[in-house]
């Protein structure tokens, strides 16, 4: 009997749940040196001068280090997209000017945080203010140059071959639209630790999302070969897209340790998270979308602004995502796209859980509801007409993106199905001719996503031990997400191991051979893809060796999975295990491979909210939230819920409660949780979830990604919920996140 398609319960959780967990924070190192930074206090500023006299004096301290001193020493740091401009790389620590609130500029180590937090608040700095740029739009106009050798704030247009035609339609919606900034929110803030053996190598310890991609940049800066530096990734507590990369301000850990020949940590606060750590989304989006009377979709056109923040990082190119997907699920030829991206005095942008896709879907949704409005359609009707028929073979888009399969049809009426739509109509009817305060409000998010959308494939190799165990080393880096449950699974089910036999390694550069990152939602389609080529590979050899000692022909010896045994064709008896084979080995058995797909592959779903909003406080209660998602064939469907519920309650969030807030100056006002209002269980209903597999013919598995789904469906869902809700008032659109406060001033304005 196949395990692949089991609830099979996470095997690490009880490890996490009882405290055990190996974190960066944990790492106990032979006389460490604590690591805190003096960061800026302005936005843009010169730096006039550094006074670090009291703070090298304060009791404890062991180096300090301005940021004109690590950058005469290092230079600055790496483009990890060489199409940014060299100008524009980001110092590791700032020397002559802040261009963010919360950048670090001076570096304070001691023997303890606390005596290195003290010390850093003796650091005088004198700065001399610089004009600042905040909005989007505003800095699209190059009135203030934040680059003056640049010339320019804007990093990159893109423009699509098309742009809309609008000459015909009968009828034509357009709004501007807020996707606001956001953070990641891990619950570990970002983390790292260093030191150099005597042998010249570089240790780094990371709570990021890619153990080998971090080595190479370490490489890079200390001019070290890959093989010189080990990366090793432990427990991580959440990443989210924005641990993606690891920042300069960890990269320099290493020299630090090299001044005071110690090793060096550290750890970031809550705060210092919010305001440094990259944040996701930023985009702003005028979209236009025509048709006929009678709900066919004739034209649509986006255009973005996207901001990228000082330096530009991942951010900065993902409004090409936003175009890759512009029209989700939809059946639309003439439509067209242009982006915009910006510098801003406000930290980079970078990947954040959906990364560019979620965009895409907020702006075809909010407007297909928009457009359903002005021509009195039910929306559910107009996205049938306007839907891309089921398909199991490569489909183009209006923007010229090729999905590989999908049945968004099937998602959309199984959601209405579950949801019991026509009662939920018939019940906000009811309300509204009730005259109740509390209103009823639905809505619809369809998406199709992308996944596994980016360059390279994926490593990982089994290794036959004695006794018969398996030892797996995958290239992917999990950050939560299951991943030892889930190889041990696939191991399991291609080489008749029990899962209790097979040890899972990742996050470790000496140990793996090499690997990229967890982004992307790619490791179950590509790192569980080379497992299942590896499993086969290691059948193969073990098959071999299992003919030599069979006495027989190659030909005639045969494998059963569930078994795990090996035997002439027709003869079960004798038959050899894995364990027989090992102990007979004359050499290691071992299977290593990549796994590259011929495209990405694009999941899929279609989620209902159902929100109740209180007229006389504008306060928005998410009642229900019903999920269907499409992620192919699925691997293990309570890892693949879990995913989804943790990307509901994201999209929940980005649709009601979160944002980050900067004031003109820069200065950020959300700097901690209750400011930034970061959602929690207390917020959310229990969810409806529910599935389909249009497996994916582009890797063995049929598996398609399933852990950014929930967010990218339940932002829309949830904005047009309140929006429905508010309908018959005259409300057409508002920004998210809907606050108390934004929804109580639109029922007071048109109610
Ligand atoms: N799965 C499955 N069947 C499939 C696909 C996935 O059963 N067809 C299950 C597997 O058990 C797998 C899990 O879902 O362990 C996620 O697999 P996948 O969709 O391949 O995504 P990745 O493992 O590559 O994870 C990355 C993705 C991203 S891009 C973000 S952002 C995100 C997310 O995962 N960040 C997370 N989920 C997160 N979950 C946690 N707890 N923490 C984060 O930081």
């Amino acid at each position: 009997m196949s395990i692949l398609g089991n609830k099979v319960v996470r095997r690490e959780d009880p490890r996490f749940l009882t405290g055990g967990g190996t974190y960066v924070e944990n790492l106990r190192l032979d006389r460490p040196a604590y690591l805190v930074y003096v960061r800026s206090i302005l936005a843009h500023a010169r730096i006039a001068g550094v006074d670090v006299t009291e703070a090298k004096a304060a009791p404890g301290v062991l180096g300090v280090f301005t940021g004109a001193e690590v950058t005469e020493a290092l230079g600055l740091a790496p483009n990890v997209f060489p199409m940014f401009p060299a100008e524009m790389r980001r110092p590791y620590v700032a020397g002559d000017v802040v261009r963010y609130v919360g950048q670090p500029m001076v570096a304070v180590l001691a023997e303890s945080r606390a005596a290195a937090v003290d010390a850093a608040e003796l650091v005088l700095v004198d700065y001399e203010e610089l004009p600042v740029v905040i909005d989007l739009e505003q800095s699209a106009t190059d009135e203030v140059v934040l680059f003056p050798d640049h010339g320019t704030n804007v990093l990159n247009r893109m423009k699509s071959e098309h742009q809309a035609d609008f000459a015909g339609c009968e009828v034509v919606v357009s709004e501007r639209i807020v996707n606001q900034r956001l953070t990641g929110a891990p619950i570990e803030p970002r983390a790292g630790a260093a030191w150099w053996t005597d042998d010249g190598r570089l240790v780094h310890w990371s709570a990021c999302q890619g153990a080998h991609p971090t080595r190479d940049l370490l490489a890079t800066v200390y001019g070290l070969e890959p093989a010189q530096v080990q990366v090793v990734v432990p427990d991580v507590g959440g990443g989210f897209g924005a641990k993606s990369r690891t920042y300069p301000e960890e990269l320099a850990l290493a020299w630090y340790a090299r001044q005071l020949g110690r090793p060096v940590k550290w750890t970031e606060t809550r705060s210092e998270n919010v305001a440094a750590m990259p944040q996701g989304r930023g985009q702003i989006q005028y979209a236009k979308l025509g048709g006929t009377r009678d709900g066919k979709i004739t034209a649509y056109q986006l255009d973005v602004f996207q901001d990228a923040g000082a330096y530009p990082i991942i951010g900065a190119i993902l409004a090409g995502m936003t175009q890759r997907m512009l029209t989700g699920v939809y059946e639309i030829t003439n439509c067209g796209f242009n982006g915009t991206a910006v510098v801003t005095n406000k930290v980079s942008t970078t990947a954040y859980r959906g990364a560019g896709r979620p965009e895409a879907t907020v702006a075809i949704e909010r407007m297909i509801d928009r457009y359903a409005a002005e021509i009195g359609m039910d929306p559910a009707e107009v996205r049938r007409i306007n839907m891309v028929p089921r398909f199991t073979q490569p489909y183009t888009t209006g923007i010229g993106t090729q999905y590989d399969s999908g049945d968004y049809p099937a998602a959309l009426e199984m959601v209405l199905d579950k949801a019991g739509y026509a009662e939920l109509r018939a019940e906000q009817a009811r309300r509204r001719a009730e005259g109740a305060t509390e209103l009823l409000g639905i809505g619809l998010g369809v998406y199709v996503e992308i996944t596994a959308g980016g360059p390279g494939g994926e490593f990982g190799s089994i290794e036959l031990l004695p006794g018969g165990k398996m030892r797996v080393t995958s290239g992917a880096t999990p950050t939560g997400q299951g991943h030892d449950t889930t190889w041990a699974m696939l191991v399991a089910e291609y080489t008749g191991v029990a899962m209790e036999d097979v040890e899972v390694v990742h996050g470790d550069t000496d140990a793996v051979a090499r690997g990229g990152l967890t982004v992307g939602s790619r490791s179950v389609q590509l790192a569980g893809s080379a497992l299942v080529d590896a499993a086969g590979i290691l059948v193969e050899k073990a098959r071999n060796r299992a003919a030599d000692q069979l006495e027989a022909a190659l030909g005639d010896v045969v494998f059963d999975a569930g078994s795990g045994r090996f035997h002439v064709v027709g003869s079960p008896v004798p038959s050899l295990g894995w364990a027989e084979l090992a102990a007979e080995a004359p050499e290691p058995l071992i299977a290593g491979t990549d796994f590259s797909a011929p495209m990405p592959t694009f999941p899929s779903g279609a989620h209902l909210a159902v929100v109740l909003v209180d007229t006389e406080t504008g306060r928005v209660r998410l009642d229900r939230l019903v999920a269907v998602d499409d992620a192919g064939t699925i691997i293990n469907p309570l890892l693949a819920e879990g995913q989804v519920h943790g990307g509901l309650a994201q999209g929940a969030a980005q649709a009601l409660y979160e944002q980050i807030v900067y004031d003109e100056s820069g200065n950020l006002l959300t700097s901690n949780f209750m400011d930034y209002t970061i959602v929690s269980p207390t917020e959310l209903p229990s969810y409806e979830v529910h599935h389909i597999e249009t497996p994916t013919w582009t890797n063995p598995l049929g598996a398609k990604g399933v852990g950014e789904s929930g967010t990218i469906g339940s932002i829309p869902a949830v904005y047009n919920a309140v929006i429905d809700a508010l309908g018959h008032l005259g409300v057409r659109h508002l920004e998210t996140p809907l606050t108390p406060e934004r929804v109580w001033a639109a029922v007071n304005t048109f109610g």
